[in-house]
């Protein structure tokens, strides 16, 4: 059985990748926040900002589902330490320790300023919505960097929205049953003839902005459609700010800061002892907060 590492397993997506992998593959599972692992399942803390930790995690995988990091738009210093010195670290850890296959979780914000009335493929020119789209982009790019220059294996999903249910309108266009993320995930860990691709995480949408002909060229077939939430979801939608109706990337496209869904728990900063009266360098006492 092979043995797959999932890191940020502890997010939403994570959560639903663990629950539909059980059983096939043996899954160490990796997260700034300490994990319960189940049957069939390891655990291995760590922040994917430090490469050390991403060495001790990757070290003796078959394939790399690379989840951890920002998962929405936020401040620059949080994007860059969790997605562009985070997604260099989980790159660079898989290849130093031999892990050929990654499996990147870019997303749809990687494109999300074109408009709705566009139908893209994954050939299009990026268009990031945000800075966490543009800490995506760097993902992909970096993907293209280590599949050609180290001979790496790297399927990268943008991913739409990944949840039991569409919660928008638009969501009914990105929308990603956890089955459906399961099939095209493990095409990514399995397909023998991977080298860099890009495709769309979305499930069989009748409103979708995408031509996956990438994905279903691979093998993926989706079984769900957000149609058959639509009637239920258009009911309760309320009229949105004008540009995110008008883009593909929604509030992303003018918000400086989406509400995180998985928040990183910020660590307390070391207890410190009184300045002792005459030493150098003494602590203030004020207590800091840091990631
Ligand atoms: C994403 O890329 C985010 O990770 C997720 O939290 C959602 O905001 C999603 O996009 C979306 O566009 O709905």
């Amino acid at each position: 059985m092979k043995t797959i590492l999932i890191t940020g397993a502890g997010g939403g997506v994570g959560t639903h990748l663990r629950q539909q992998l059980a059983g096939n593959y043996a899954l160490r599972l990796s997260d700034i926040r300490r994990l319960k692992p189940g049957a069939g399942e390891t655990f291995v803390q760590g922040d994917v900002a430090n490469l050390d930790d991403m060495l001790r995690a990757t070290q003796g995988v078959d394939a790399f589902v690379h989840l951890g990091g920002y998962s929405v738009e936020g401040p620059w210093e949080d994007i860059l330490n969790a997605n562009i010195v985070g997604c260099y670290n989980a790159f660079e850890a898989a290849r130093r320790n031999g892990v050929k296959r990654i499996l990147f979780a870019t997303s749809n914000h990687a494109v999300g300023f074109y408009r709705r009335d566009q139908v893209i493929d994954h050939r299009v020119y990026i268009r990031p919505d945000s800075r966490y789209g543009v800490s995506k982009v760097f993902g992909e790019a970096l993907g293209s960097l280590y599949a050609d220059k180290y001979g790496m294996e790297v399927f990268c999903m943008r991913i739409g929205n990944v949840g039991t249910v569409p919660i928008d309108k638009r969501r009914l266009s990105i929308w990603i049953s956890p089955r459906d993320l399961a099939q095209l995930v493990t095409i990514g860990i399995e397909h023998p003839d991977i080298r860099f691709e890009i495709v769309y995480g979305v499930s069989n949408n009748r409103r979708s902005w995408y031509d996956n002909g990438n994905a279903t060229r691979l093998g993926y077939h989706p079984v769900d459609d957000s149609e058959s939430f639509a009637a239920e979801v258009l009911a309760r939608e309320q009229p949105g700010d004008a540009r995110a109706e008008m883009y593909q990337g929604g509030a992303f496209v003018h918000s400086e800061a989406i509400e995180n869904p998985a928040p990183v728990p910020r660590r307390r900063a070391p207890r410190v002892k009184p300045r002792v009266a005459g030493r150098k360098g003494g602590a203030t006492g004020k207590s800091r907060a840091s990631k």
